[in-house]
């Protein structure tokens, strides 16, 4: 039966009732290896690096929910973005967005650039940045957009473009918007990449990776890093995504909504200065997260009036139901100081120049009453 819509895919897409007993939700295969009847005489699995079945069902799921044709699992999302640098060779050159994941900015500089792949870090809110860093030996582009964590938004189209233009491959972590609210490859996208941790698992209790290609040698290549290297995820973890992912298009709606009227009480509160937030219409780029986005989603940053940073020490201690951590994507609301946590890697300088202020609070709105949230919000300013 064919089916369009993610609210079925997520349920159905690459799921079959297990053929030797029907169970209906796909077990988890939890073993190292595959008894052969003959040398090379198996039932298309032989090792549990190389093929997994409840790894395999999650993966066709994701394919799904992205519309492409293949999805790789990794055991983090750093083995994912890993495994997609690991396409290039020394002497290579890829142009990144200048805002983006910490961890991600770590392995490009202090991994990749040490084995001869350079990185050009640049404002990508306007593509003409990247045609300026375009060169010859360009071979890959790195798009994040919403931006981590400063929600910048970056048109997936023009960008694509651009890199195609060069011949480079065009890759778009889309963890921040989860597939449910955007799929980078219907713009373009040769590789969306996503940090399964977050949105896509939804309960902060699986860290795990996504590669999602439809080009078939694309697959191969990266199917052949993913065994090689072997970052692969285990099948406990897979069969909790697979039940994380069943509720996707739910939870999302909620952090949309939440996210929403959580952004507002920012704007309107008069001890709050600066607030990122995708669906604000005077956002710089609001117009190609219409387009290119569902919604605006659930992350949400702020600074306090006068880029104050005590008051935001010591609002990101008071929050009580807004937990002070890293990531972001679950179903309860996490508050984080990126200067200090999850962007610590990324030099002082660098941030400040990329706009990353040290009085910046993250949001990850989770999927509680609003009531409650704004309450928790309110209380903690009240003491910033
Ligand atoms: O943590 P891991 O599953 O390995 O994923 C890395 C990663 C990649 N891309 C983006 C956009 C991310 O946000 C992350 C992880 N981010 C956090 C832990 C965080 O709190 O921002």
């Amino acid at each position: 039966m064919k089916y369009n819509h993610i609210e079925t895919k997520v349920l159905h897409a690459g799921i079959e009732p297990d053929p030797s007993t029907g169970a209906i939700m796909t077990p988890i295969f939890q073993t190292s290896t595959y008894v052969q009847a003959a040398p090379g005489d198996h039932k298309g699995y032989e090792y549990a690096r190389t093929q997994n079945p409840t790894r395999n069902a999650l993966q066709q799921n994701l394919a799904a929910l992205e519309q492409m044709k293949y999805g790789l699992c990794f055991s983090t999302g750093m083995g994912a973005v890993d495994a997609c640098i690991k396409l290039l060779s020394p002497g290579d050159e890829v142009i990144a967005t200048n805002d983006l994941y910490g961890g991600s900015y770590r392995i490009f500089t202090t991994v990749f650039a040490k084995m001869g792949i350079k990185f050009h870090f640049v404002d990508m809110s306007n593509p003409d940045n990247v045609s300026a860093a375009i060169n010859s030996q360009t071979k890959m582009v790195w798009v994040e957009t919403p931006t981590n964590p400063l929600l910048k938004i970056i048109d997936i189209e023009s960008v694509a473009k651009i890199g195609h233009q060069a011949g480079a491959i065009v890759v778009v972590d889309n963890t921040f918007s989860s597939p449910y609210l955007q799929n980078p490859f219907k713009q373009g996208a040769d590789i969306v990449m996503h940090s399964a941790t977050k949105y896509i698992n939804g309960h902060s209790d699986v860290v795990m990776g996504v590669l999602c290609v439809n080009d078939d040698d694309l697959h191969q290549r990266l199917a052949f890093l993913q065994n090689t290297c072997g970052a692969t995820p285990g099948p406990m973890d897979c069969f909790l995504v697979l039940r994380g992912i069943k509720t996707l298009h739910i939870r999302m709606e909620r952090h949309c909504q939440n996210g929403k009227k959580v952004a507002e009480y920012l704007a309107q509160h008069p001890k709050v200065g600066e607030v990122y937030w995708p669906g604000f219409e005077n956002h710089p780029n609001h117009e190609v997260a219409k387009k290119q986005m569902r919604d605006f989603g659930g992350m949400i940053s702020f600074t306090l009036k006068n880029d104050a940073i005590e008051p935001a020490l010591t609002f990101l201690k008071s929050t009580k139901l807004f937990s002070l951590a890293e990531s972001l994507g679950g179903v309860e609301s996490l508050v984080g100081h990126p200067a200090t946590m999850t962007h610590a890697s990324i030099p002082k300088e660098q941030r400040i120049a990329n706009g990353l202020k040290d009085s910046l609070i993250r949001l990850s709105v989770g999927i509680e009453h609003i009531d409650d949230l704004i309450a928790d919000l309110d209380a903690a300013l009240a003491t910033a």
